[in-house]
């Protein structure tokens, strides 16, 4: 890589997560213009994130630069052990001006509100004009919420995912949608207790070994495991679009059904492990979502793929990443610090380590300690789960989401933590808290019969934790929760339950937020 120190008119700093090739600043090359990637503790130490995040990252930043070198752009890149390396994109900033005396930085809008405050604040301090443009990646704009729903300032997501269907022309027919529904979640809810078969091997394996023994030795704190001679994470484009294909062919035609299902069996079964591409910008969602609708339609001959898994795919992307990502823009940066249920008790020691009796906890818990992986129903309906029930605090969870996730990065990871998980906006995302007893969870996996916790006692020795603290949470909520037209059943149910059976489930569930790192 060119590490020229002549002049440059322009200096454009790319992010770790804007690896979008197809920017239009990469369309010409011009020796006025560097581009700048750097490695720096700012971003490595802000939340302590899993050691396949960071390794994943910078192998991706570092083949990224390279890619631009290959096709004749100026490029400095600041590895992390690099000696007299600098770690904030201030100082990389800083001296760059110092370096190159550039008359224009030009950066490209980040997607996290803590490195828009800071670049706002390098722009107010430094003497060359610092520049904004557009990431060219979100079929969005930051603000698209105000304009979509002028005067509201809670959003549903079913409402902007059909405006987003009619504006892309996506999954539509003659200005109706696509068989005459907008939305199959109905169907998306099937177990899976081993037929259909799971997808044949993931396509990806990288020796990050060089990477790792980088960040070791720069002494950067990071938590989970990693095998560093066969990491499963696309780090280029090409292993990018080859999991594209390999979830086509292996994964869609079975993605909608079981889109809600757990096993111990498989980690991953039949979801993409594209969320790393998409948010470091290796992949941009409209390709993804073509890519995707046209296997449909060209299969739709031979019935292969059914429109339940197609839509429900679409939904996650041009639905749901779409959507969090704008609340996250609307709301921010006082999202980060709602806390509806005061909830305040820490994260139990077992989130670090997997080490609990709850088998569907310890299964969830696991995966995301030794993948960086959970799928989103684990994400949503077990750890989520356990620690609303717990009323845990929400800037402990919101961290250790941010952390574990090979595709953490706040403007994803704060909605769907603090806002759908834990409820802590107080219902701005979701209508209502998304917690449950045992039997949800036993009806979709296969958990509970390998379990410690019986899921069919209710109370009492081995009966299972989640079903006491599902009634206490209810009860000890009433007065955020009460009035909401969807729980009038589950307060009615707790209303007329027998007094000795209600105070005995209360009894236990404070038991168990008691003793929460003995579960
Ligand atoms: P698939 O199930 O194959 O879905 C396809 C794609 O749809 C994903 O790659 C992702 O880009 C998108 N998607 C699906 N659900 C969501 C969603 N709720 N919000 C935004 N995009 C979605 N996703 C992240 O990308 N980063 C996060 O930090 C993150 N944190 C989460 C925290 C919690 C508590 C929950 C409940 C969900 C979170 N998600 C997050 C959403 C979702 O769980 C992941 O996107 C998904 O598990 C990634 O795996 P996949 O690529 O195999 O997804
Ligand atoms: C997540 C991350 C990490 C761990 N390290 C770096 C880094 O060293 N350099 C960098 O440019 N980006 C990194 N990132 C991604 C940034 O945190 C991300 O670009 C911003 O938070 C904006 O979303
Ligand atoms: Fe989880 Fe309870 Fe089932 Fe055990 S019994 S796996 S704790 S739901």
């Amino acid at each position: 890589m060119s590490t020229t120190h002549a002049t440059a008119h322009v200096v454009r700093i790319v992010l770790g997560d804007q690896l979008n090739r197809s920017h239009s600043w990469f369309r010409t090359v011009d020796p006025n213009i560097v581009y700048v990637l750097a490695e720096v503790r700012s971003e490595t130490d802000y939340v302590v994130h899993h050691i396949q995040k960071v390794a994943c990252l910078f192998t991706a930043m570092r083949a990224f630069a390279q890619h631009l070198s290959d096709k004749g752009h100026r490029v400095l890149y600041q590895r992390i052990t690099d000696t007299g390396a600098v770690h904030t994109f201030g100082e990389i900033i800083e001296r760059t001006i110092e370096e190159l005396r550039p008359s224009l930085i030009q950066v490209m809008e980040p997607d996290e509100w803590r490195v828009d405050a800071h670049l706002r604040d390098v722009a107010s301090r430094i003497t060359v004009p610092l520049e904004v443009v557009s990431s060219e990646h979100f079929m969005t704009e930051r603000d698209e919420l105000h304009r979509m729903f002028p005067g509201k300032t809670s959003w549903r997501m079913e409402s902007f995912y059909r405006k987003m269907r009619q504006r892309y022309a996506i999954l539509m027919e003659a200005g109706e949608p696509y068989g005459g529904t907008w939305n199959l979640d109905s169907e998306n809810r099937r177990p899976w207790t081993g037929t259909p078969a799971p997808p044949r091997d993931f396509p990806i394996s990288n020796d990050l070994s060089a990477v790792v023994a980088d960040i070791r030795k720069a002494g950067v704190t990071t938590m989970g495991t990693i095998n560093e001679l066969h990491v499963a994470w696309p780090v280029t484009r090409e292993q990018a679009l080859d999991v594209l294909s390999w979830f086509i062919d292996e994964c869609l035609p079975h993605f909608g059904p079981y889109q809600d299902a757990m096993t111990t069996s498989h980690a991953t079964l039949f979801h993409s492990r594209l969320s790393f591409a998409l948010n470091t910008k290796m992949l941009h969602p409209h390709e993804v979502i073509r890519r995707v609708e046209e296997s449909f339609r060209s299969s739709e001959q031979q019935g292969l793929i059914r429109l339940s898994s197609v839509e429900g795919f679409i939904r996650q992307i041009l639905g749901w990443r779409e959507y969090v990502r704008c609340v996250y823009w609307a709301s921010m940066p006082g999202y980060a610090t709602l806390n509806v249920f005061n909830h305040n008790a820490p994260l139990p020691h077992w989130f670090w380590t997997g080490e609990t009796k709850m088998a569907c906890v310890r299964d969830a818990v696991t995966s995301s300690l030794n993948n960086a992986y959970a799928h989103h129903i684990q994400r949503l309906m077990i750890t989520g789960n356990i620690a609303l029930l717990l009323g845990c605090n929400p800037t402990e969870v919101d961290a250790w989401y941010l952390g574990v996730y090979i595709d953490a990065f706040e403007w994803v990871e704060m909605p769907n933590t603090r806002g759908m998980s834990q409820f802590a906006d107080g219902g701005q995302m979701a209508s209502k808290p998304y917690v449950s007893s045992a039997s949800y969870i036993n009806r979709m996996s296969d958990y509970c019969s390998q379990c410690s916790y019986n899921p069919k006692l209710r109370t009492g020795e081995g009966s299972c934790p989640f079903t006491s603290l599902y009634w206490d949470f209810f009860d000890r909520n009433r007065t955020v929760l009460a009035k909401n037209h969807r729980l009038g059943m589950v307060y009615r149910t707790l209303d007329t339950m027998n007094n000795d059976v209600r105070s005995q489930l209360l009894q236990q569930a404070q038991h168990y937020r008691s003793n929460a790192d003995q579960l």
